[in-house]
């Protein structure tokens, strides 16, 4: 990793120094939302608008991280969010995301969108868990395409993204170029990689897409299925009612609709009316290993993070990437042992409350 004139402790860090690396439509296109930017500013917020509440003299010498998802043992609730277009931030991109991914025990979501390949990714890092996000193109026979690829070379689960009918609306993207910039991305059509901008690349989304199209993926499909993207009990209800396996509360990285919920604001009404019908997950502004105690707690059983791993990567490749997972974790440990909850799963509502400093008069 380059030398730096400050230690790299935090993933504050890893955005501070990645700032100073990436070019300007790189660096718009990752770190932008939508519009006015609140919801993604208040992603990273409102965990902050969460107190703790923790337990004394519980006995946590022995700490265990681990989490069951989609029914199987992970040894930690962290998951690396499906984000596209990554050799944009480090020419190794998906391949050293992933090989960060096997030397911390994280699962990998690839994106639809991404500039590896799934065949490339499955042989470049065997050893990754690994999911895929599935964007559904109006072509059908393309998204076909792609899960009958993910099932062959062992991804373990869909995610299915449900918040991108359109594009958002990226006014840093418009304002840098990153919008209209051609980028050679995959696996859009079975023949191969395609260089295309952004906005084409979003126009190939299917808005028509519904709950019966989830079903019939389901139906189709021998993977489990998540819907990412939902913000509302009801629509949890909806997902589970069609066969999904777990939802991912999100709203993109503030980066398609803004000035909805934070993910934080919207998690606890989703766990508490679907938590025992399908896996709960959260993202959107996990930056400290307090926050995932925090989604824990209000019934996530896993978080995936998103940007933080961009600036590992464009700061160090693989090496930067394993070290933002590392730091996150390493709080996540040292976070369970003060907040008196040894075992991730022990966590519940009991460990949080609002925090009295976020309604004090300004
Ligand atoms: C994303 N996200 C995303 N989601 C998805 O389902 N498919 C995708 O291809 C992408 N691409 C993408 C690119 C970039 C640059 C970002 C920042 C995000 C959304 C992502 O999976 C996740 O929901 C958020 O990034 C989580 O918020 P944080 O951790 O970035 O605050
Ligand atoms: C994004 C799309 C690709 O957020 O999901 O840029």
């Amino acid at each position: 990793m380059p030398d730096r004139s400050f230690p790299l402790i935090s993933l504050a860090d890893y955005e501070a120094a990645a700032d100073g690396l990436l070019d300007a439509v790189a660096h718009g296109y990752f770190s932008g939302g939508a519009a006015d930017e609140i919801t993604m500013r208040d992603n990273v917020a409102a965990w902050g608008r969460i107190a703790l509440r923790p337990r004394m003299l519980v006995g946590v010498g022995e700490r265990d991280p681990g989490v069951t998802l989609l029914g199987r043992r992970r040894p930690h609730p962290v998951i690396i969010a499906p984000m596209a277009y990554q050799k944009l931030a480090h020419p190794d991109g998906e391949l050293a995301m992933a090989a960060a991914a096997v030397a911390t025990g994280t699962t990998m979501c690839l994106s639809t969108l991404a500039t590896t390949g799934i065949p490339d990714l499955a042989r470049g890092a065997p050893d990754a868990s690994r999911w895929f996000q599935l964007y559904v193109f109006r072509d059908r026979g393309v998204s076909r395409e792609l899960v009958a690829q993910a099932v062959e070379h062992s991804f373990e689960a869909l995610v299915v993204t449900a918040d991108v009918p359109v594009r958002g609306f990226r006014e840093r993207d418009l304002r840098s170029g990153s919008e209209l910039s051609p980028v050679r991305a995959l696996p859009v059509s079975a023949k191969g990689d395609v260089t295309m901008t952004p906005a084409d690349f979003s126009a190939l989304i299917d808005p028509e897409l519904t709950w019966d199209d989830i079903g019939q993926l389901v139906a189709d499909s021998p993977l489990p299925v998540l819907v990412k993207g939902l913000l509302t009990p009801d629509d949890a209800r909806l997902a589970a009612e069609h066969g999904a396996r777990g939802v991912i509360v999100s709203n993109h990285g503030g980066r398609q609709l803004d000035t909805v919920l934070s993910g934080a604001d919207a998690l606890a009404a989703v766990a508490e009316s679907v938590g025992d019908r399908l896996d709960v997950l959260v993202d959107g502004g996990i930056r400290r290993g307090t926050d995932v105690i925090k989604a824990l707690a209000l019934g996530a059983r896993a978080v995936l993070v998103g940007r933080p791993l961009i600036w590992g990567l464009a700061v160090g490749g693989a090496e930067g990437a394993r070290r933002v997972l590392e730091i996150l974790l390493e709080e996540l440990d040292r976070g369970l042992a003060l907040a008196g909850a040894p075992r991730a799963q022990g966590l519940d509502p009991s460990f949080v409350c609002p925090a009295p400093w976020a309604s004090a008069p300004g």
